[in-house]
């Protein structure tokens, strides 16, 4: 279908476009779509648009990344089918491993997320069949089995359009987690260190404008952003402010 650019909802359909051409190349699972529906429907309970919450937690995440040993982005089939330039971008200039790691576990989509992420530059992507060879405790879906070069070895890792307890077990066996997830209600939302209510296609520009901001920030002044960072405090501002724009929308009716 070809969307004009001054539809009023283009930004929209053109997500859906995507990812319906993600589920016929083999990369989006059909679960996908579902998920990016309940997603659309928080959009739509934000305005749409990265709030002031969303931006502290991409500032906050943004220094995480910068000051990690081993940063590692993990994507799955809607990222992918997204944002993969932005995945690209990202990783290259906090110098990120990039691990495939599915809920629907095939190792046929695995190769096709690899391949498309290799045409937006990404040489190397991690966690594709046999090299997902380390198990993370606590874990009951496939998401368990990781890249030990990858996951395994990552002190920070981002994590967007979570199934809950993934991001759980991360952070129990040490790990800094940042989520990317329009509902701020969820199980990954509650368990992550660092989370980013936001849209995956908003989030992750933001994330790579931020950090080319504060990529060259001393290492002190990174570590003060992040320690001053509540995720708790943090959703809860974020909730207050979906609140009172659903207000102004009560006084327009
Ligand atoms: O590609 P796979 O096999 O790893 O499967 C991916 C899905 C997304 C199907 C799988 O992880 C899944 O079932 O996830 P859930 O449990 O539905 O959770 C997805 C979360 O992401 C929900 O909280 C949604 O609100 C949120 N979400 C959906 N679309 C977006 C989003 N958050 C940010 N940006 C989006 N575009």
């Amino acid at each position: 279908m070809r969307i004009s650019r001054d539809h009023p909802r283009f930004v929209s359909l053109r997500i859906r476009e995507l990812l319906v051409k993600g589920l016929q190349d083999g990369i989006v699972v059909p679960e996908g779509l579902l998920a990016h529906g309940r997603g659309e429907a928080f959009d739509y309970l934000i305005g749409e648009r990265t709030g002031k919450a969303a931006r502290r937690a991409i500032e906050a995440a943004g220094a995480a990344l910068l000051t990690a040993n081993s940063p590692v982005l993990s994507v799955n089939g809607n990222t992918a089918a997204l944002v993969p330039g932005d995945v690209s971008k990202l990783a290259s200039l906090i110098s990120a491993r990039v691990e495939v790691n599915l809920f629907h576990r095939s190792l046929d989509r695995e190769r096709r997320i690899a391949r498309l992420l290799s045409r937006y530059g990404l040489e190397k992507v991690l966690g594709v069949g046999a090299n997902a060879s380390e198990e993370i405790q606590g874990i009951s879906s496939r998401r368990k089995m990781v890249d030990p070069t990858g996951i395994g070895a990552a002190d920070v890792i981002v994590v967007p359009l979570e199934d809950g307890d993934r991001a759980e077990a991360l952070v129990k066996s040490g790990r800094k987690v940042i989520a990317v997830d329009l509902n701020p209600l969820s199980r990954t939302s509650q368990a992550a260190s660092i989370t980013i209510v936001d849209n995956v296609v908003r989030a992750f520009p933001g994330l790579v404008r931020t950090v080319t901001r504060l990529k060259h920030m001393r290492r002190s002044s990174l570590e003060k952003i992040t320690s001053g960072f509540d995720n708790k405090k943090n959703i809860s501002m974020g909730l207050a402010e979906m609140m009172a724009y659903l207000r102004r929308w009560r006084m327009k009716a």
